[in-house]
């Protein structure tokens, strides 16, 4: 039986990509962070199979502590502070854990493996934040890095070191460059749910309004459960590599609201929808697409959700979870 070891398994890419490997045999561990967290409990009623590990990744000691009790053959860092607009307010805790958490993993596996360097397989979790400005459109595994937030700046850092590490050490070492990806499990923080979530709440009458901030964002909005499988096929390639992994298709925050509110029958959300400035960011990234042809020719991997039945989707899961919320 294979073995894994993920971080970040509480969020809504962990939690995914926990059952795909569970469905695929896998024995898996999952590192969770602090005393009494509750997502602690909520993942073990979610996925009882998952073995949970405490442990953080701005401590190293405790990373090389779950290595040698999980005894991983592969290892996917997904943890990460990962809210882009919080990374402002919070710059040098998200370069703690969203940067220098990836030196503390690949230096923990590297330890953990010891001589047999090629007995972990090693999977970072890259973002398309690191493009910000986009320099190139589509962006491609070989576009300038322009990065335009502290999140962004941190998660270049943990880019170039995971491939750092593969040609100093020759480690099994891969990024994926993922670009936005949604689901039901996504945190309402998040533009999408955000949206899915009010507009739930407006058509059952429990809200009034929406404030926003940048309508004019457009964003490369892809399924989380699609995404994860491309994580697995990079740690079963031969070699290690990059791979952008996109829908190649962007959407503005404005054709966002138009599926969402259509989804409950509104056509005209304007009525409803309010600008705040607090929403905004200090420099935002006003648009990003993606081109994985890169990933569709060498893993085979292809996105099966196109963007219109993702957001409907969201909006559908959300009302089912209003209404017994109110009930
Ligand atoms: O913002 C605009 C906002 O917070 C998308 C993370 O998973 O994907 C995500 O980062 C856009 C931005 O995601 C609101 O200004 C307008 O332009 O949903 P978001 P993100 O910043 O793109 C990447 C790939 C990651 O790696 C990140 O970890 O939407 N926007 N009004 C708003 N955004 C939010 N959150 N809230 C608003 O009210």
């Amino acid at each position: 039986m294979p073995r894994a070891l993920i971080t970040g398994i509480t969020g809504q890419d962990g939690l995914y990509l926990a059952e795909y490997l569970i469905d695929k045999g896998y024995e898996v561990y999952g590192l969770v962070r602090g005393q009494s967290n509750p997502r602690r409990e909520i993942l073990h009623r979610m996925i009882p199979e998952v073995k949970i590990l405490t442990g953080d990744l701005t401590d190293i000691s405790s990373l090389i502590r779950v290595l040698s009790i999980a005894e991983p053959d592969e290892v996917y860092n997904l943890g990460a502070i990962s809210f882009v607009g919080y990374s402002w307010e919070n710059a040098s805790l998200t370069s703690d854990v969203t940067a220098f958490g990836v030196l503390n993993m690949l230096e923990a596996t590297r330890l953990y493996a010891g001589r047999d360097i090629e007995k972990v397989r090693f999977y970072q979790a890259s973002s398309s934040e690191m493009f910000g400005k986009a320099q190139e459109v589509p962006q491609t595994e070989r576009t300038l890095l322009w990065p335009r937030s502290p999140y962004g700046v941190a998660k270049v850092y943990g880019h170039y070191m995971t491939i750092t590490y593969r040609e100093s050490y020759g480690m099994h070492a891969s990024s994926g460059i993922l670009f936005n990806h949604e689901s039901p499990r996504r945190g309402p923080e998040f533009v999408t749910r955000k949206v899915t979530r009010a507009v739930a709440r407006i058509s059952l009458g429990l809200q009034q309004e929406l404030a926003l901030g940048n309508l004019d964002a457009r964003r490369d909005w892809g399924f989380a459960g699609d995404f994860v499988e491309a994580m697995w096929l990079m740690l079963q390639q031969p070699t290690p590599d990059d791979y952008v992994i996109a829908t190649g298709r962007d959407h503005s925050i404005r054709d966002l609201l138009d599926v969402a509110f259509s989804t409950v029958g509104i056509n005209d959300w304007s009525e409803y929808v309010t600008r705040d400035p607090a929403y905004l960011r200090l420099a935002d990234v006003e648009s990003l697409v993606g081109d994985s042809s890169k990933a569709r020719s060498v893993l085979g991997w292809e996105p099966k959700m196109d963007f219109p039945s993702l957001i409907s989707m969201m909006v559908n899961h959300d009302l089912a979870e209003q209404k017994v919320l109110v009930r």
